[in-house]
């Protein structure tokens, strides 16, 4: 058997020393590692086997970890981990306890930023740079950027400043596969697509030429006006005129699965004193059928690990998000004023079935969470109801037009906030705990979470029925069965009570309200009856209803998957004060610290906030306090 060169590679230099033949079996090696790996654990394959070769040349040119490598996003990063460091653990990806899916300064100093949301990398390439010549050091930097994540707006805020600022050297890869998660959109991808096809361009130009050569009356002067229009039309689009004029030196496009063309030109470029942009073309999936055909379905995959023990009881067939993709259809026939934005996430978010109905009513904004809730500002300005899906981790970044554009001015917006909570392997960069926080300090937003599937259509109904912002948050999860008796309609700032005891009132929110069934459940073995809430609002909350159940009772328990700080909880406990109530209040929900990665159970279980944990606290407060 020939021997793996990939299993020879002890640290990155000893890639420079191989040949041709070697790099091509190293490359063939790296991606067979990558889809072996992430068929048992998941993760972001397709834009991964896409960026093998970007690595492999970074690595013979860069001398690491003296020099610094900065992945934008990092999904895109598994051949860096294993041609770095990360050979041998690369079977744990994204595993409790194992390595991230995500760079992570903490996990190997070749790391250089803890990266996961998009567009960040030139902002940080930008001020390493600054660091860099200010305290006198020498090293090389390169930022990698996928044509994607060049459709967020922070990206250009930093390629304005970089351009202004930098007088020394910085490199910045730009990956273009044509593809965010799904086809990239806007006027930008249309320009750096013009210039893909350069060749094809050219072509156009020439017909045109010979054209205007066979017109009447068409002499030296006009072929000469022609000549000039078109040599001012290839310097604008076909050499990157636009990053020119932002004070960048623009290379490309060159083929980014041909190592030696890009070493040769990451060579030359860090050779200048200027920061250059390299702008390489690449396949998504590359190297791998299925990813090469589908590169959005294989752009994250699934692990087939089943040890996800959180859920006790029974659940739906269909996802939340597969809730939402039907509900919004519905209710999207009926009113014609219902327009969805995403911010990249079509598929994602469920988006995709309303984008082929209604393809005139809905809006990609590409990766700019900012622009797609001021979009829904603008929209609701004219009278529409705007449905806003996003992540709940990715609308943090919008945390100022949700309250200048959309709050403020009190306009009928409606976020729909998706992965809420634990998200499990992506880890800390990708759960979305503090949305009950942020959302519920801003004036006039109204905030709910379903309890179970029906509710969530029921919730949009009322949230569009209403003339002012409102957020429906849930997870990433199938809902839970709910076929307690008593089930009640949606009524503003109203929880139901799903089931009555005595002795505790147990207020849950969302998907909390599973874990609250089960405590109730393991309770009553030991002899304490519990009420159980589905609380549904976070705001606002009746206070009335909340002290009409909690009175009379030794304690009140309130669950949630957001942190404690500013949460469902705290939310309680004002109410409580409100009212003037005196009873304990357990707040159980996340910590005030970031949560890595593992299955949402496994997570659960390490915070504490498991069923059986819950139960454990809430069984030493009466034994404590009988
Ligand atoms: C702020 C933010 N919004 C959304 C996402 C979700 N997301 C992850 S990768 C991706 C597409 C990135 O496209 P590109 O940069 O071109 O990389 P590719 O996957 O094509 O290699 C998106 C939208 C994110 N990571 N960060």
């Amino acid at each position: 058997m020939e021997e793996s060169v990939l299993e020879n590679i002890k640290k990155p230099q000893d890639i420079a020393l191989l040949d041709e033949d070697e790099l091509e079996r190293l490359t063939f090696e790296t991606r067979k590692l990558i889809i072996e790996t992430t068929k048992v654990t998941g993760g972001h394959l397709a834009s991964s086997l896409g960026a093998v070769e970007i690595t492999v040349a970074l690595l013979r040119v860069y001398d690491l970890p003296h020099d610094k490598i900065i992945w934008d996003v990092g999904h895109q990063a598994y051949a860096y981990k294993i041609l770095t460091d990360r050979q041998s653990k690369f079977h744990t990806l994204r595993q409790w306890g194992g390595i991230s899916g995500f760079p992570k300064r903490s996990e190997s100093e070749y790391d250089i930023v803890d990266s996961g949301h998009a567009g960040s990398s030139l902002g940080d390439a930008f001020g390493l740079a600054i660091a860099r010549d200010f305290m006198g050091e020498k090293f090389n930097i390169a930022a990698v950027i996928g044509d994607g994540s060049m459709t967020s707006g922070v990206s250009y805020e930093a390629l304005n400043q970089i351009g202004h600022y930098i007088n020394s050297n910085l490199v910045i890869i730009l990956n273009d596969n044509g593809m965010s998660i799904s086809q990239n959109v806007g006027s930008i991808s249309s320009y750096l697509s013009r210039i893909r096809i350069k060749p094809a361009y050219t072509h156009m130009k020439q017909h045109l030429e010979e054209f205007f050569m066979t017109l009447p009356r068409v002499g030296e002067a006009t072929l000469k006006l022609m000549t000039q229009i078109k040599e001012s039309l290839t310097r604008a689009v076909l050499r990157g005129l636009f990053f020119e004029s932002l004070g960048l030196k623009y290379v490309g496009p060159i083929d980014g699965h041909n190592i030696f063309e890009m070493e040769e030109t990451i060579r030359e470029a860090i050779q200048i004193d200027a920061p250059v942009l390299i702008h390489v073309v690449t396949q998504k999936g590359k190297g791998f059928k299925p990813s090469e055909r589908k590169p959005e379905k294989y752009h994250g995959v699934s692990s087939t690990r089943k040890s996800d023990k959180s859920k006790e009881r029974a659940e739906e067939e269909k996802t939340y998000t597969e809730l939402f993709r039907e509900a919004i259809v519905e209710v999207a026939k009926e009113d014609r004023r219902i327009f969805a934005i995403t911010a990249a996430m079509t598929l994602g978010t469920g988006l995709d079935e309303f984008s082929k109905l209604f393809p005139d009513r809905f809006y990609d904004v590409g990766i700019a969470e900012q622009l797609a809730v001021n979009l829904g500002a603008g929209l609701a300005l004219g009278g529409l109801k705007p449905v806003v899906a996003i992540y709940s981790t990715f609308l943090q970044r919008a945390f100022d037009q949700l309250s200048q554009e959309v709050c403020l001015q009190n306009l009928p917006v409606l976020f729909v906030v998706d992965r809420a909570g634990l998200v499990g392997e992506d880890g800390e960069t990708h759960h979305g705990y503090f949305d009950l926080s942020y959302l519920r300090m801003l004036p006039n937003m109204t905030v709910m979470a379903p309890g179970c599937g029906w509710e969530l259509k029921a919730m949009i109904l009322y949230a569009l029925s209403l003339n002012s912002p409102a957020a429906i948050r849930f997870p990433r999860a199938k809902p839970l069965v709910v076929d307690e008796a008593g089930r009640t309609g949606i009524e503003s700032g109203k929880g139901e009570v799903i089931r009555e005891g005595k002795d505790i009132s147990i207020f849950s929110i969302g998907d909390m309200l599973g874990s609250a069934l089960s405590v109730a459940d393991k309770l009553k073995e030991s002899g304490i009856s519990a009420t159980v809430v589905n609380a549904r609002f976070v705001k606002p909350i009746d206070s009335e209803f909340v002290a009409e159940v909690a009175k009379k009772k030794k304690l009140i328990a309130t669950l949630e998957q957001n942190v404690c700080s500013g949460g469902f909880g705290s939310a309680i406990c004002e109410q409580l004060a409100k009212e003037n109530l005196n009873i304990p209040v357990m707040i159980r929900g996340l910590p005030d610290s970031y949560i890595e990665h593992g299955t949402q159970g496994e997570l659960l279980d390490s915070v504490g906030l498991s069923p059986d944990a819950i139960f454990r606290d809430i069984l030493r407060f009466f034994k404590e306090n009988d």
